[in-house]
């Protein structure tokens, strides 16, 4: 059995991916732009074994069954389609093993450096050999912003039209383009509530400002995106806090609501407002849980970090800094 290898890295949008153009082959309906980090990794490794019936996936030392089971076995069934594998021949299901190396409690999306890593060994398992923007659309299918995770530092994905499956991201900046860091505030160690795909289609169905949602992000995302390349800083993080804001408006007005943040998220966003107010220059994003992430100037991280670890409910602050893109074979 030979075992194929990926590592891949999380990332965290500045203008947010919520809503999908098209539900079957997951197409984001805004685009995005994110950035990779660095220590949030995904191990993976994906090999062919004759003697199962059907896909392995071991998450993090656990068997994964039931849907979960379902839905990774249906991404690797598109895979093996891919690459010409038949359904079932002897060989053709995998072992994987993924581990996810965060150094810090859970609570971070790991489903973008999770697909990203998975499509990479998955693919190379069964020698179908794709280049960046094929893999990152491949991930795609997997978990819409794993298409990020294949590249490194800054990157962008388009909107999706209906019926393009080739829509992959593409790499802005490099990781060096910028010296920033987000410091990430988490506030709570259980599951999130709402899955985001969930969220996201309760949003879509139920709430009446889904419509200025999706008229909104385009113009959101331009903003970030041109004050990224001119590595602007308090035009970033404005753009970044008001399409950050846009997308859970839109959220909480589903029905039922879906809500992220809790009390102490609020808390953090004044403590982040607080701290604009002394002069340091850092601005706040959330993701679907009731995290925080800050972007700030890569010497402003150790004080930022500081005063979120001094914000009661805040369990934990650590620094991440922009990181490279996909490692595989
Ligand atoms: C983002 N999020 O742009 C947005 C902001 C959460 C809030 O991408 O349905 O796990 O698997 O494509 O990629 C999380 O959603 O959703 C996400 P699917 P995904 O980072």
């Amino acid at each position: 059995m030979t075992e194929f290898f990926a590592r891949a890295r999380a990332n965290i949008a500045l203008s947010k991916y919520w809503g999908k153009a098209d539900r079957a082959l997951n197409l984001p309906a805004v685009p995005s732009l994110s950035l990779t980090l660095d220590d949030l990794v995904t191990e993976t490794t994906a090999a062919r074994d004759g003697s199962l019936t059907h896909d392995h996936v071991e998450l993090d030392g656990t068997l994964r069954a039931g849907d979960e089971a379902k839905t990774l076995g249906a991404f690797l069934a598109l895979v093996r389609a891919r690459a010409g594998v038949a359904e079932g021949a002897p060989g053709s299901f995998l072992r994987v093993r993924s581990v996810n190396r965060f150094p810090t409690a859970s609570g971070l999306a790991s489903s973008a450096s999770g697909y990203a890593a998975l499509a990479a060994a998955a693919s190379a398992a069964y020698g179908l050999r794709l280049d960046d923007g094929a893999l990152s659309a491949l991930a795609r299918r997997g978990s819409a912003s794993a298409a990020r995770s294949v590249f490194g530092g800054w990157v962008e994905l388009p909107a999706g039209a209906a019926g393009d499956d080739t829509t992959g991201a593409r790499p802005l900046h490099g990781a060096a383009h910028w010296d920033v860091a987000m410091v990430l505030a988490l506030v709570d160690r259980g599951p999130k509530d709402i899955a985001s795909r969930d969220g996201m289609r309760r949003t879509a169905e139920t709430s009446p400002y889904y419509g200025a949602w999706l008229a909104a992000a385009p113009l959101l995302h331009a903003r970030v995106r041109d004050a990224v390349a001119a590595r602007d800083l308090a035009a970033t993080g404005e753009a970044m806090e008001a399409s950050t804001m846009a997308m859970h408006a839109s959220a909480w007005a589903a029905q039922p609501a879906v809500r992220y943040a809790r009390g102490v998220t609020l808390d953090v966003l004044d403590v982040v407002r607080s701290l604009r107010r002394d002069g340091v220059g850092a601005w706040a994003t959330m993701d679907a849980g009731p995290h925080v992430k800050v972007l700030c100037e890569a010497r402003d991280a150790d004080g930022v970090a500081a005063r979120l670890r001094g914000t009661p409910g805040v369990l934990e602050s650590r620094i991440a800094r922009p990181g490279a893109g996909i490692e595989r074979p």
